[in-house]
């Protein structure tokens, strides 16, 4: 999603920005400009379709002067990834960067045109530099014209502001979309994410929905959409974001792939009374006898953490589970009862079709837990019950520490459920609680198996179809599989529960589709095999997942066998993901395609 920074002090704008918007490439993006004012007031712009090298190598050539300046990373909503639809975008004095959609860009384009103005774009975006211009012109003040600017649109926003013959004076504005701003001893920043301003600020203010700010070098004025001046706290960095170094590792997702034995047992120790062999009540703050079900609203990835998560209430907890996408959710017709959890799941915590069904549940008045792995995003101070996924920032487009510690995360939920309401006694409970201590170690175990994806990815990355199979817990795991690789090799993929493969997608098999079968041997496992069978039947060419008694079966009719640890039957979607993470980013590899920012994706959708 759209990156934005900006910055008023003593030091050369233009390099800053640089540096800042390259810590939120991970974010993706397709173009990006900064513009920059110097002593004198003149301001200057530079912007180039495609990576951020493309706007250095112009830099280098026409360097920005000036010490206060803003800068954006563009992910296209409206208008070709051109230079021309680039922000950041001018109408004298104003320069604007936008992340977000402004749903009344039309009826603005068309007011502006007949009010005289040239528009330069096919953005929304530049019709906001418009109307912030015509109110300064026409007298208004600088507060009110932001103020009355922010009152045309319509849909969602973050901004940030630099102006022509003020070079003491930025602005920044949001409304459902993030916004920070950074602290430092010579320098005020803004950015879009924390991570963007880790390195140059010591402690950063995050702007609550509906805030705007005025920043002067020596200077943070914050008011609410009513403009009233707020306090808004300013904390210090938080260590992790610091962190966020690819170290050794080729790409982020190598190192997130091989982070997550440490940083799901993180996550399980915040949840887990190891000792006690239960569920830390303090860590969830909820008690499942008060729900009659649970609903689960996520997109993507989360959306998969959510649906394992769906057998676990059912199964240990017998309670009852709705699940959604939330690009979905918001438009079934519900009742939304107050004896029904309504739980998030989301990444970033800020994901905007989440975001959006969180609050249609809070305006009816059901109890809202989040699972979110940014502690400072808005969900997670929108939410009743925070529930923390402790992976530390995950930097790679593509999901996969996140995913496994969301996964840890709700397997712990489900088992305080089955305790809350009776359904797991103290015995069954230690017997789960066992298990997940066991995961960190059974993860590692499983990378292992990469260096025979490597060679397996070598035979996947030519096809052009890739289908991936699997019953029970086990599908939501082949349907995640399926997302991997296709987010990140562009081989079209698709997971299918096992049963289904019959009622359609068999027509697809021939010998240049791979078909991973994803299937650990569990009660559901002859069923899965069945399917196989069906599948190399018609030549599918198979490729299985499984651990060592399954390995037997599979012997004869697979291609390829790959033996996991043997693991306890609860905790197979965490063990039995690491394959499929390995297999997608090793095609990405064999595919020389962008592993950190495949194309037309982002990471943190801020937009619906
Ligand atoms: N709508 C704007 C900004 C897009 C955005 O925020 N993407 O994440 C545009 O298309 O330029």
């Amino acid at each position: 999603m759209c990156g934005i920074v900006g910055v008023i002090g003593q030091r050369d704008a233009a390099p800053l920005l640089l540096d800042a918007l390259k810590r939120l490439e991970y974010r993706g993006y397709d173009s990006a400009g900064i513009a920059t004012v110097n002593g004198e007031g003149a301001m200057a712009r530079l912007r180039s379709p495609g990576k951020l090298r493309n706007l250095e190598k112009r830099l280098d050539v026409v360097p920005l002067p000036g010490g206060t300046g803003i800068g954006h990373t563009r992910w296209a909503t409206h208008g070709a990834p051109t230079e021309a639809n680039a922000h950041p975008h001018l109408a004298a004095p104003v320069a604007v960067v936008h992340n977000g959609i402004i749903e009344n860009f039309r009826e603005l384009r068309a007011k502006l045109k007949a009010a005289g103005a040239t528009l330069t774009s096919d953005t929304d975006t530049e019709t906001i530099a418009h109307l912030m211009a015509h109110r300064l012109a026409s007298g208004e003040e600088m507060k009110a014209a932001l103020l009355g600017t922010l009152g045309e649109l319509e849909g969602a926003y973050a901004l940030a502001f630099a102006f022509e013959g003020q070079p003491q004076l930025l602005a920044a504005a949001r409304s459902g979309s993030p916004l920070a701003i950074g602290l430092a001893d010579d320098s005020v920043m803004i950015g879009s994410d924390a991570i963007a301003l880790a390195p140059f600020c010591d402690r950063i203010i995050y702007l609550d929905d509906g805030d705007i700010a005025l920043l002067t070098p020596s200077k943070v004025e914050i008011f609410d959409k009513t403009g009233a001046p707020v306090d808004r706290p300013a904390v210090a960095v938080p260590v992790q974001i610091s962190l966020a170094e690819k170290g050794n590792y080729r790409h982020f997702m190598a190192k997130e792939i091989h982070e997550q034995p440490e940083v799901i047992a993180r996550t399980i120790g915040h949840y887990l009374d190891i000792g006690e062999g239960t569920i830390r009540d303090s860590a969830v703050g909820l008690d499942f006898a008060d729900y009659r079900r649970v609903s689960i609203t996520a997109c993507g990835t989360a959306f998969y953490a959510g649906l394992v998560a769906r057998h676990w209430f059912e199964q240990i907890a017998r309670l009852p589970v709705d699940l959604d996408v939330a690009s979905e959710f918001r438009y079934r017709a519900q009742n939304f009862p107050r004896d029904e959890l309504a739980l998030f799941v989301s990444q970033s915590g800020e994901t905007a079709d989440t975001l959006a069904s969180l609050r249609v549940c809070r305006a009816a008045g059901q109890t809202i837990a989040t699972v979110v792995n940014v502690p400072t995003s808005t969900m997670a101070r929108e939410t009743d019950v925070a529930l923390p996924t402790l992976a530390g920032p995950e930097i790679g487009v593509a999901s996969t520490k996140a995913f496994t510690c969301q996964l840890a995360t709700l397997a712990a939920l489900a088992v305080k459920a089955g305790i809350d309401r009776g359904t797991v006694s103290a015995e069954e409970a230690r017997a789960y609680v066992d298990a997940l201590v066991e995961a960190p170690r059974l993860v590692a175990d499983t990378l292992h198996v990469e260096p025979q994806l490597e060679r397996i990815a070598r035979i996947v990355a030519p096809a052009t179809t890739a289908l991936f199979m699997g019953r029970g817990a086990s599908y939501p795991v082949a349907l995640e599989g399926a997302l991997k690789l296709k987010e990140l090799s562009y081989i079209h993929a698709e997971g299918y529960a096992a049963g289904e493969l019959k009622h359609g997608p068999i027509a697809l098999v021939d010998d240049s589709v791979p078909v991973v079968v994803v299937a650990p041997f569990d009660d559901l496992f002859a069923k899965t095999v069945s399917n196989m069978q069906e599948v190399a039947a018609r030549g599918g060419r198979i490729i299985g997942v499984t651990d060592a008694r399954g390995a037997e079966a599979m012997a004869g009719t697979a291609e390829e066998i790959i033996v996991v640890p043997d693991a306890p039957a609860f905790i197979h979607p965490l063990v039995m993901t690491i394959p499929l993470q390995l297999l997608a980013y090793h095609a990405a590899i064999t595919n020389g395609t962008d592993v950190d920012q495949p194309r037309n994706l982002a990471k943190s959708v801020t937009v619906e």
